[in-house]
């Protein structure tokens, strides 16, 4: 069972307005940046789907593991009858461990990239018959208006993958803030919130992570230029930007940035642009964390953990937490 509902700003062209503004911001600045949520247009979202199964590439494996093993644990905490709410969902595929854990009340994906949002809830409403499913294509950045058939039930946000460390810090907390509300807490709910977090470790492990050998995660990079073009009337010489990803110690942060390889000009929604060679657009951000920095990060947003799972090689963290 699945129920529609839009919720994303389209100007006459079809272009979502926030994208607009935030590439032409992005690239106005010095150094230019661009938010990491819009690398993911629906070719974005698939070649996410295929870094996630690659070799180097263990946050997805991890996290899988730790779903995989600590069911038990989940239905004790969690309970019966909640409505889960993921946010950010993709292509969903964690999520039928959390469901055949906890028996939930009902599903509500919640995507930006909206045919993606709805084949992944119908494959998920196969495999789920009973469970009712209302997928909102929403920017989950904002607080967002639940479907009314989901109100009354008790709500577990689920944020896998670790998407927060895709925020820095400031708008992580925000992020943080928004999903209480969205989820209730402000009109005196508590929701529980199990989200994934990865941590802190070798540079080289991290560097390969976002660097892998196949190129996939360099063409994943290079289709936010592409995607430019496309929906911006851009101009932009995709080939003469090369895929660089660096950890950054001081921030605990593996960074992603596109390269000019030689000097260019550029044209987006009829405004121009140059970048001189070596010059980068950054383009990702992905925070890492330790126990203590993301448990503060979680009380600086309103949630108490309550309890934190890291898989057996100790590469990542899952922790529950309540509002
Ligand atoms: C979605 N997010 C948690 C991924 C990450 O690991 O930061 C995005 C990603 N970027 C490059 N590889 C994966």
């Amino acid at each position: 069972m699945t129920k529609g509902l839009s919720l994303v700003e389209r100007d006459d062209q079809g272009v979502d307005r926030a994208f607009r503004e935030d590439v032409l911001r992005g690239l106005r600045q010095r150094p230019k940046a661009t938010p990491a949520r819009w690398l993911y247009d629906d070719a974005g979202s698939e070649l996410f789907e295929d870094i996630t199964g690659l070799e180097e590439y263990y946050p997805t494996r991890a996290e899988t593991e730790i779903l995989d093993t600590r069911g038990a644990d989940f239905a004790e905490l969690i309970g019966p009858g909640r409505a889960v709410v993921e946010f950010g969902s993709g292509s969903s595929v964690k999520t039928p461990l959390l469901l055949s854990a906890i028996a939930p009340g009902a599903y509500v994906p919640l995507d930006i990239a909206g045919d993606f949002l709805r084949q992944s809830a119908a494959a998920l409403g196969e495999k789920f018959p009973g469970l009712p499913i209302y997928p909102v294509e929403a920017d989950f950045m904002r607080d967002t208006q639940l479907p009314d058939e989901v109100m009354p039930l008790k709500k577990l946000g689920f944020f896998p993958g670790s998407t927060i460390g895709n925020m820095v810090p400031r708008t992580a907390v925000d992020l943080l803030r928004s999903m209480r509300a969205t989820l209730g807490a402000d009109v005196g709910e508590s929701p529980m919130l199990l989200i994934g977090m990865d941590l802190v470790k070798d540079r080289d492990v991290l560097e390969a992570a976002y660097d892998d050998a196949r190129g996939v995660t360099a063409e994943f990079n290079r289709n936010l230029a592409r995607r430019i073009n496309r929906e911006l009337d851009g101009t932009i010489p995709v080939d003469a930007l090369r895929h660089v990803a660096r950890w950054n110690d001081e921030f605990a942060r593996v960074e992603m940035h596109l390269q000019a390889t030689e000097a260019i000009d550029f044209i987006v929604s009829g405004e121009r642009f140059s970048m001189a060679e070596g010059e980068t657009i950054h383009t990702e951000n992905s925070h890492k964390f330790t126990r203590r920095s993301a448990f503060l990060m979680l009380g600086a947003g309103g949630w108490t953990p309550l309890k934190r799972w890291k898989d057996s090689a100790g590469r990542f963290s899952l922790i529950l937490a309540q509002a």
